[in-house]
């Protein structure tokens, strides 16, 4: 009986921790956004890969929501004396991983490999894999340019006003070797939907060719934990592109944008009233505290998902 996990960063991270925590190795196979990769200083970084790694080695740090706890900065101080841009912050530590992830990736490694050896590397015996070895990039078209999704957020601060977003090379992009075995895999009891943003986080993976319609065709449990607390994304800044783009930030937006899709909501008892709505759209739904602040949280949320997709451990 296994359990296949799409994930974005930080807060689908959480989640895919807790699965981690909660199912033997065998059990899961968590899938990951790369749309929010880039090349920066010579370096492949793949932020959700890392988000998701780092909180499921329990490395990560909780405090900033991305990168290694009690990371220290001496490399950036040095770029920084050098004139190297410093826009994106690289902990030394971090620094390690992305060192590591770009060599091995340019001596020939896919990035399914190298993503196995660097989880195996920090003790992780699940399997975190890539929802593809092909590039995929999101990128935010405004009226002046077109930005990996990175230079958008990160560099630029979503000042930008977006007109659309997309994902370049999903088309042609091939599931990795592990997300494709995962959604034939004659096993699978049910797939679990993390709670990252749905438009920029969980698109790109069903943007990979063939992956939503072979989500749609699964005949299991499609559970999504929704990113939305008290009808607000727990992130801020991404509401201003979400308005841009005219996607709604409520569980009713989300269960539509997943119809065909999702077979059941894991909604916040700030959003209960969202209940109504989403049984007539032919969703079922579970009421919960849906927000993880430790440990204990991550595993009762994901025993709750698990649950949902009628899966007992
Ligand atoms: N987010 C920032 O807002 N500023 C940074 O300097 C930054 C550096 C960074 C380095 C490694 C990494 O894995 C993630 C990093 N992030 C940073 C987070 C990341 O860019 C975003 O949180 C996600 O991509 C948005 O979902
Ligand atoms: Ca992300």
């Amino acid at each position: 009986r296994h359990i296949l996990a799409l994930s974005g960063g930080v807060g689908g991270a959480k989640l895919a921790a807790g699965l981690a925590a909660v199912l033997p190795p065998c059990d899961l196979t968590i899938a990951v956004n790369t749309g929010d990769d880039f090349e920066h200083l010579g370096l492949t970084i793949c932020p959700d890969i890392d988000s998701v790694t780092y909180a499921t080695a329990g490395l990560n740090d909780t405090q900033r929501g991305w990168g290694v706890a009690g990371e220290t900065w001496q490399a950036m101080a040095m770029l920084r004396q050098l004139g190297e841009t410093d826009w994106f912050n690289l902990g030394d530590r971090d620094l390690g991983m992305h060192i590591a992830r770009s060599w091995r990736l340019r001596a020939g490694e896919t990035l399914s490999e190298v993503t196995g050896r660097l989880t195996n590397g920090l003790g992780i015996a699940h399997a975190i894999v890539p929802m593809s070895d092909a590039p995929v990039r999101t990128q935010i078209v405004s009226d002046e340019e077109v930005l990996d999704f990175q230079h958008y957020f990160v560099r630029e601060q979503c000042r930008p006003v977006a007109q659309a977003i997309r994902f370049e090379g999903a088309a042609q992009a091939q599931p990795s070797p592990r997300l494709a075995e995962a959604l034939s895999r004659p096993d699978l009891a049910g797939v679990i939907i993390c709670p990252s943003n749905p438009y920029l986080s969980v698109d790109p993976i069903l943007a990979v060719n063939g992956v939503r319609q072979a989500l749609a065709a699964l005949p299991v449990p499609v559970v999504v934990v929704s990113p939305l607390v008290g009808g607000k994304s727990l992130k801020g800044p991404l509401s201003k592109l979400l308005d841009e783009l005219g996607a709604e930030a409520s569980n009713l937006a989300i269960g539509k944008h997943y119809k065909g899709l999702a077979t059941h909501l894991v909604i916040d008892d700030a959003d209960a009233a969202d209940a109504e709505g989403l049984h007539a759209l032919g969703l079922s739904v579970t009421i919960t505290g849906t927000v993880m602040c430790d440990a204990d949280d991550r595993e009762r949320l994901a025993r709750v998902a698990l649950s949902a997709a009628r899966i007992e451990q």
